[in-house]
């Protein structure tokens, strides 16, 4: 089988071909109406943009490529890399030229060492992945062809090289933050004989004698590879990919939208959260104080999170996937219990807790189910990984390869620069009449 870029190549032709003859014919037909709510509930629903990576329904979850995440769960994340830029599983041949080249670029410039060294100490490991990527943007291939002048057809081959060794280095950095910001001692190289996430997690430097560490880590990169192109990171990234800024510009912006609480940062909140409630009631507490607890928490007007999600409405095959994981391997560890508790419990007070907001006349929250922030925490805390606020980093570096194969597929297309048109209260009111 051929390489992942042999690969894509081959399929850049069909793709525009497709693309064109699609807008030449049906380019005027409607695929969405827009209410004024939608307008100012951050678009929620509307339908305007086109990713072809994944799609999330939501009663589904996830689907990559036509692959409902369950089923693909044993995939290794590179597989699925290559998977949501061609629409194909790579065989055994590709997916071992794909994890070489990935080895030959897991290098990272010693002055993005000496810059994350400089960072002041209490700077949140977020920050400084994104400083990371972002103070690379100078090894860009992607800027170095523009800049010497090149064809629009051209695009995608310098934006696949950025993605490349972006996606290589990253775990590199990230495990570089993990082991400096929390005093681990040095750093540990990547060994080329290993796949990207087991690499990962070797270079965490979490003990992992019986494996099962690299396992959820592989599991974990595959699981939050991707959450087609809405989402406030993959919208982040294309927009100013868009604007022909490189991967290393767009990639960064779009973990800055990762790192807020209500997307990325929730899976450092949930855990904080359980163990709030460890703390309160003395070990794993029964259903009915985690009752008590969730309700205290959302008459303190805060959110529960790792509930609720902007798209599904129901449980996050994530999360499914995540307990399945916890049951087999931890079923004992008292944190992982409470995760599991929390579950009986929380979907249940957020539908009593929703009929109070709108009897108080207020919106219903739409979703009561568990996303993929609420067990996966307790599993990375069993085996040791227990600084909290690392958490959105392992998200991120998952994150980067639906970031990086949309902007490859844009660049492909030659997706045009984003600009929805916004419109004025003063304009909304006059359509009010
Ligand atoms: N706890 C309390 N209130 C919640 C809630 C929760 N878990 N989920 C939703 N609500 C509230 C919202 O805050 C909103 O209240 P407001 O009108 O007073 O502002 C109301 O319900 C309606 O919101 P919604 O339509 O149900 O959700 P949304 O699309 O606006 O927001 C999300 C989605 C995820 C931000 C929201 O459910 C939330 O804040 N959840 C907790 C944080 C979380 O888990 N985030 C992770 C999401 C997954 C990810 O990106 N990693």
């Amino acid at each position: 089988m051929a390489t992942l870029q042999e690969r894509f190549a081959e399929l850049v032709p069909q793709m525009r071909k497709d693309i064109a003859a699609i807008q030449k014919e049906f380019g005027d037909k409607k695929i969405s109406d827009v209410t004024i709510k939608q307008a100012y509930g951050g678009m929620r629903g509307i339908k305007g943009m086109i990713c072809d990576t994944s799609v999330v329904e939501p009663d589904k979850g996830l689907i990559i490529r036509g692959y409902p995440l369950l089923d693909i769960q044993d995939l290794w994340p590179e597989e699925i890399f290559y998977l949501m830029l061609t629409g194909e599983k790579p065989d055994k041949e590709a997916l071992a030229a794909l994890q070489l080249d990935l080895a030959s670029r897991a290098y990272v410039p010693d002055y993005v060492w000496d810059v994350l060294e400089a960072m002041p100490v209490d700077s949140h490991p977020m920050a400084m992945l994104n400083t990371a990527i972002l103070v690379m943007e100078r090894e860009s291939v992607f800027r170095a062809w523009y800049d010497k002048g090149m064809k629009k057809e051209e695009y995608w081959v310098p934006t696949l090289e950025d993605a490349l060794a972006i996606m290589a280095k990253i775990p590199v950095i990230a495990a570089g933050i993990y082991r400096m910001s929390y005093d681990k001692g040095s750093m540990i190289d990547y060994l080329p004989t290993l796949d990207w996430g087991a690499n990962y997690a070797r270079m965490l430097g979490i003990p992992d004698p019986t494996g099962t560490f690299a396992k959820l880590m592989r599991l974990y990169l595959n699981f939050h590879s991707d959450h087609e192109g809405g989402n406030v990171s993959a919208n982040t990234c294309h927009t100013v990919g868009s604007a022909l800024s490189d991967p290393y510009y767009a990639v960064s912006a779009g973990l800055n939208g990762l790192a807020g609480p209500l997307h990325g940062l929730a899976n450092q909140e949930c855990l904080i959260w359980v163990l709030e409630t460890m703390e309160k009631f003395g070990g794993a507490p029964s259903e009915a104080e985690l009752r008590e607890f969730a309700f205290y928490t959302l008459r303190s007007g805060q959110v529960v999170p790792g509930y609720g999600h902007a798209v599904l409405r129901v449980t996050d095959p994530r999360f499914t996937g995540f307990n399945a994981f916890g049951r087999k391997y931890m079923a004992d560890d008292p944190v992982f219990q409470t995760v599991d508790r929390v579950f009986n419990v929380v979907p249940k007070v957020l539908e009593e807790y929703s009929a109070e907001r709108v009897a108080a006349g207020k919106g219903a929250i739409s979703n009561f189910w568990p996303n993929v922030d609420a067990g996966s925490g307790a599993l990375l805390y069993h085996y040791g990984l227990t600084e909290m606020n690392y958490y959105t980093v392992l998200f991120s570096v998952s994150r980067v390869m639906g970031m990086l194969a949309q902007l490859v597929i844009n660049r492909a297309i030659g997706t045009p620069i984003t600009r929805p048109k916004s419109v004025s209260t003063e304009w909304i009111k006059k359509q009010c009449v």
